[in-house]
């Protein structure tokens, strides 16, 4: 496709309430909205990083400078881009793995638009809906845990992800568990621990859960096959999986039984697919994770979702469930525990203007 240039605005979306991981408390989704301008249309992408480099080292003024200096000048460079190109031409810089999977899903959304392909079917979606999980934050105390957790239920979602770090874990994740009995539950701890903590984490053995989601640090690789072996919960590994490659040292290591797959955080759709494909090989099941996506990453994410390697639900959750008003107008909903893949061309969802400019805090025209 050819590109005439990409707008990138920064985003302050309000969440319903304040999300709380081990890592910090957020009440404003920062968020990173790319357009790709084309003479054949726009396309839409969606950079993930927060405000503050906490969940990786990436975040949004970061993502913005090597965007506008670095990135979009080497895509502009080219004079027309396939989606397939864009990972290839961006290569030479190292890292920056979420501004990269913007970029790249603009102009991947951009090019399917144009086909009138949708991006599932582009993907190899297999199925027209995603069973969707979601993901709890840490709460006052394990009661008020309890009556979030009880609220998600009644609203359907199918699967329940708590957050947990060190002090915070054994407890509310007993209480869950007492409270509704053999629903699928995992836990996620966001690296909050180190290999000296491996009993406190083997006392959630007891609890059946579905798997323990990155216990220990993005680089701990040796660390986490060590502490499989003292565990019975699988292993999932998330913001360790930054490229298809630590897919495969990590499955290699034995430091994951199972991988979190999120688009934003390794690079882009295509990657995400590369790491699908080797964990189907390798027989290790993935799900689709989030980033707190608005409604254009939450569209993409469903269609990846619905992959054939994707067996266990995701935190691919309607945007009530962060989000009172979203940027685009068909925002993800939940219906008997499902969220459905667009089956419109590219995303599949358009984009709310008036929304996109009431949330937007920082703007930005890059042209060739
Ligand atoms: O670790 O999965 C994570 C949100 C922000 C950063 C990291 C994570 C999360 C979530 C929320 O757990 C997932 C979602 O978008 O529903
Ligand atoms: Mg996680």
């Amino acid at each position: 496709i050819r590109l005439d240039g990409f707008e990138l605005r920064v985003l302050h979306l309000p969440l319903v309430a304040p999300f709380t991981t081990s890592f910090g408390t957020e009440a404003v989704r920062e968020v990173i909205i790319v357009r790709a301008l084309t003479p054949d249309g726009d396309g839409w992408g969606e950079i993930v990083t927060g405000n503050a480099p906490l969940y990786s080292s990436e975040y949004t003024q970061g993502a913005w400078d090597v965007a506008c200096r670095f990135l979009i000048p080497a895509l502009l460079d080219a004079h027309t881009v396939a989606p397939e190109q864009v990972a290839p031409t961006l290569e030479p810089f190292i890292g920056h793995r979420m501004a990269k999977a913007g970029l790249e899903m603009a102009v991947l959304d951009a090019a399917l638009r144009a086909e009138g392909r949708p991006l599932g079917e582009y993907l190899g979606a297999i199925v027209d809906r995603v069973p969707s999980g979601v993901s709890v934050g840490i709460q006052r105390d394990p009661a008020a845990l309890v009556d979030t957790v009880a609220g998600y239920l009644d609203e359907g979602y199918v699967r329940i992800k708590i957050k947990i770090k060190p002090g915070r874990d054994v407890a509310e994740t007993a209480a869950v568990r007492d409270a509704f009995g053999t629903i699928p539950l995992q836990v996620d701890a966001n690296s909050a621990y180190t290999l000296a903590d491996a009993d406190t984490l083997a006392e959630l053995d007891r609890f059946d859960l579905l798997l323990i989601e990155q216990p220990l640090q993005e680089d701990d690789l040796v660390d986490h096959a060590a502490l499989a072996k003292r565990l019975r919960t699988p292993l999932c590994l998330d913001e360790s999986i930054v490229s298809a490659k630590a897919a495969r040292d990590a499955i290699a290591l034995g430091a994951a039984s199972i991988i979190n797959i999120k688009a934003g955080r390794i690079g882009g759709y295509l990657e995400a697919v590369r790491i699908h494909d080797l964990c189907r090989d390798a027989a290790i099941p993935v799900w689709c994770g989030g980033m707190l996506e608005t409604g254009l990453g939450r569209a993409a994410n469903a269609a990846l979702a619905a992959l054939p390697g994707f067996t266990l639900p995701g935190d691919v959750s309607a945007s009530s469930r962060f989000y009172e008003r979203d940027i685009v107008t068909e925002p993800a909903v939940l219906e008997n525990g499902h969220i459905a893949v667009p089956t419109a061309p590219g995303l599949g969802v358009g984009v709310d203007s008036v929304a996109l400019d009431d949330f937007t805090v920082e703007r930005v025209e890059v042209r060739r």
